[in-house]
């Protein structure tokens, strides 16, 4: 599924609808399915399937949109209960990439937006390993930014996996000495993923003494910002022509 198939003389493709293509496009080569699902979501797939806590600050009105006189329906914060309502449909083993619009309510900033887009991916099989999750990330960031990369992977939090990991790119303005763009670290954060929860496999119906996966989240806006060197999300939303008529 892509947004957008084809520019035409004199016509130009968003930057997001190009960075959403090229990640969708990644991982289909890679022989996963495209899944999508809806924007308004209910509290249990966007949050329970998904190991959650109740007390989450994720859960708080004001970091979530919650839907006025609908019991328990809210936007979908992340594109994850796509692939949880997946679980509940297939058996593995499967690969999904999962890319679509996902709100959170929040102040506006640079780096921050209500509205925004991620490309996310379950991978569920046996004997699916951190092996796999790395080569398979690894194989699309050179995709997105080329051969040269160099990735390095650290221990993150998320509820749905257990480890779970950032990953890193080794800062391409710099190369890894230390510039502003990297804050001096030579490394740039570039995604989050992690070896899927039990609790999260099993609310999805799989058996996780039989069949192990790996999943991720990739923040859309923030590659476009990084491949295209625009400095404030809130550009890419402004309908300005400047900025699509550089594409
Ligand atoms: C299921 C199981 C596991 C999806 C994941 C992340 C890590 C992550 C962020 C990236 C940038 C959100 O847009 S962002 O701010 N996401 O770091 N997402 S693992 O894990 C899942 C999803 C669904 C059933």
């Amino acid at each position: 599924m892509l947004f957008c198939m084809e520019t035409k003389e004199n016509s130009h493709m968003h930057p997001l609808t190009r960075v959403i293509n090229d990640s969708t496009r990644a991982f289909v080569e890679l022989r996963f399915e495209v899944a999508t699902g809806p924007e308004l979501e209910d509290g249990y797939h966007n949050f329970d399937a998904l190991n959650v806590p109740k007390n989450h600050p994720a859960r708080d009105m004001q970091d979530t949109f919650w839907i006025k006189g609908m019991e328990n329906m809210l936007l979908r914060t992340h594109t994850s209960p796509v692939q949880a309502r997946y679980m509940e449909n297939h058996e593995p083993p499967f690969a999904i990439v999962v890319p679509g619009k996902v709100f959170r309510n929040e102040a506006t900033d640079m780096t921050h937006e209500v509205q925004f887009f991620q490309t996310e991916g379950l991978v569920v099989g046996e004997n699916i390993s951190l092996a796999n999750l790395k080569w398979t990330l690894e194989h699309f960031l050179k995709k997105l930014f080329g051969d040269d990369i160099a990735i390095q992977l650290r221990p993150g939090y998320f509820p749905f996996v257990e480890p779970g990991v950032e990953i890193d790119m080794r800062c391409f303005r710099c190369g890894g000495s230390g510039c502003p763009s990297c804050k001096g670290s030579g490394w740039i954060e570039i995604l989050g993923a992690g070896m899927v929860h039990p609790n999260v496999l099993r609310a999805g119906g799989i058996d996780p003494d039989v069949w192990q996966g790996f999943a991720f989240g990739i923040g859309v806006d923030r590659i476009a910002m990084l491949r295209y060197g625009i400095p404030d999300v809130r550009l890419l939303y402004s309908g300005d022509l400047r900025i699509s008529d550089q594409f």
